[in-house]
C-alpha cells in the first residue's frame, strides 16, 4: 500500500487517520538522520560534501580502513565537521522533537547523527546509534581522551593517545564496518517493536541496522510517518509521506497534536 503523500503548501486538512494515531500514541518512537541538521548548515552524507571535502568519499573517510590509511585527512574532516557544527545551532525540527517530548506519554529518540543538535535543543535522553562526533577515544583501547589532552596537541593530525604507546586519538562515532554500542542497539530495537507510531525524519534509509528499525516497528504494529523533501528506501513502509523539509513539517505536526490537548 503506497503511502499517503502530502505536502505543506497543499494541505490545508490533515488526514484524520494521522491525527488520531498521533493523539491515541502511547509511546513515539523517532528515528532522525543527517537530514534534520540540513537546515542547520551541517551536510548530508548524500550531499556532495562542500569545498575541499568535495573529492573524498566520506563512506570511506568514515571508516577503520580510511584512518588507517590516512589518519591526517580523515582527522582533518572532522576537525572541520566539528568547526562546522561548533559554528551552527539546532533548528526548528531539532526544537519541535524536543517539544514533543513533553506532549507524548513516551518517547524514544532514536538517531543517526553524530552532532548533538538534538541534546543541545533540549531533547533527552537521545540514542545515538553512530556515537558522538564531540567525543573522542584512543584508537587501540577504545578508551575515552578528555578533551584537554586533544587541546594541548597540534589539529592537523590525530594527538597520541594517553591509553596506549601505539594508539591514536579518533572520534568517538561508529564507522562502516564497526559495530554499534549493543545496549544502544538493543533499546533502539526494543523502543521499534513497543511503539504505537514511528517519526521517521531526513534519513535515506540507506545505512544498517539503524534502517531496519522502521521494518521491526512495521512488523509490531505501528503506523509510520516519514517526513523528507524527497522519497527514501523506507518511503514504501510509511503511512503518510511528509514530503518537505523537518522545519516545516516538525513544527506544524506538533501544533497540531498540542491544539488537540
Ligand atoms: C555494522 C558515523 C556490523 C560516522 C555513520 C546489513 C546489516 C548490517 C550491516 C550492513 C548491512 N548491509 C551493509 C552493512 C554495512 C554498513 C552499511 O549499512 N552500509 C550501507 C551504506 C550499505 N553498516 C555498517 O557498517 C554499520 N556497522 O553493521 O557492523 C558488525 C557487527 C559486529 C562486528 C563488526 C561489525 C555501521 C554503520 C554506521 C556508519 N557510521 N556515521 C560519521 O558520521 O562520520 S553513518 C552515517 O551515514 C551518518 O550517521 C549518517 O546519518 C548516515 C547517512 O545516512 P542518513 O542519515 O540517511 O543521511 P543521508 O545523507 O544518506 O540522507 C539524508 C536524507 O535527508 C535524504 O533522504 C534527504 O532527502 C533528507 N533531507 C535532506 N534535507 C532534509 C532532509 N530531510 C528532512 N529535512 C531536510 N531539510
Amino acid at each position: 500500500m503506497p503511502p499517503c503523500t502530502l505536502t505543506l503548501e497543499e494541505t490545508p486538512e490533515w488526514p484524520d487517520a494521522l491525527i488520531r494515531a498521533l493523539g491515541l500514541a502511547r509511546h513515539i518512537a523517532v528515528l532522525t538522520g543527517a537530514g534534520v541538521s540540513a537546515e542547520s548548515g551541517i551536510p548530508t552524507f548524500r550531499d556532495a560534501h562542500t569545498g575541499m571535502w568535495a573529492r573524498h568519499d566520506p563512506m570511506k573517510l568514515a571508516s577503520p580502513e580510511g584512518f588507517e590509511n590516512d589518519p591526517e585527512t580523515v582527522w582533518q574532516w572532522y576537525q572541520w565537521r566539528r568547526r562546522l557544527i561548533a559554528e551552527n545551532r539546532p533548528n526548528a525540527g531539532h526544537r519541535a522533537l524536543a517539544r514533543l517530548q513533553q506532549l507524548v506519554p513516551e518517547l524514544t529518540l532514536v538517531t543517526q547523527n553524530v552532532d548533538g543538535f538534538h541534546q543541545l535543543a533540549g531533547s533527552g535522553p537521545v540514542l545515538e546509534l553512530h556515537g558522538n562526533i564531540h567525543r573522542n577515544i584512543c584508537s587501540i583501547t577504545g578508551r575515552t581522551i578528555e578533551a584537554d589532552w586533544i587541546e594541548r596537541h597540534g589539529h592537523h593530525r590525530p594527538p597520541p593517545s594517553p591509553h596506549h604507546p601505539r594508539g591514536q586519538a579518533r572520534p568517538d562515532v561508529v564507522w562502516f564496518g564497526e559495530a554499534l554500542d549493543a545496549s544502544i542497539l538493543d533499546a533502539a530495537f526494543r523502543a521499534a517493536a513497543d511503539c504505537d507510531l514511528m517519526l521517521i525524519v531526513g534519513t535515506a534509509g540507506a545505512v544498517q541496522p539503524a534502517a531496519s528499525l522502521p521494518v521491526i516497528a512495521r512488523e509490531h504494529g505501528a503506523r509510520l510517518i516519514e517526513i523528507n523533501p524527497e522519497r527514501s528506501e523506507l518511503t514504501t513502509l510509511a503511512d503518510w509521506h511528509l514530503a518537505g523539509p523537518g522545519t516545516g513539517w516538525l513544527p506544524a505536526l506538533v501544533d497540531k497534536l498540542a491544539a488537540t490537548r
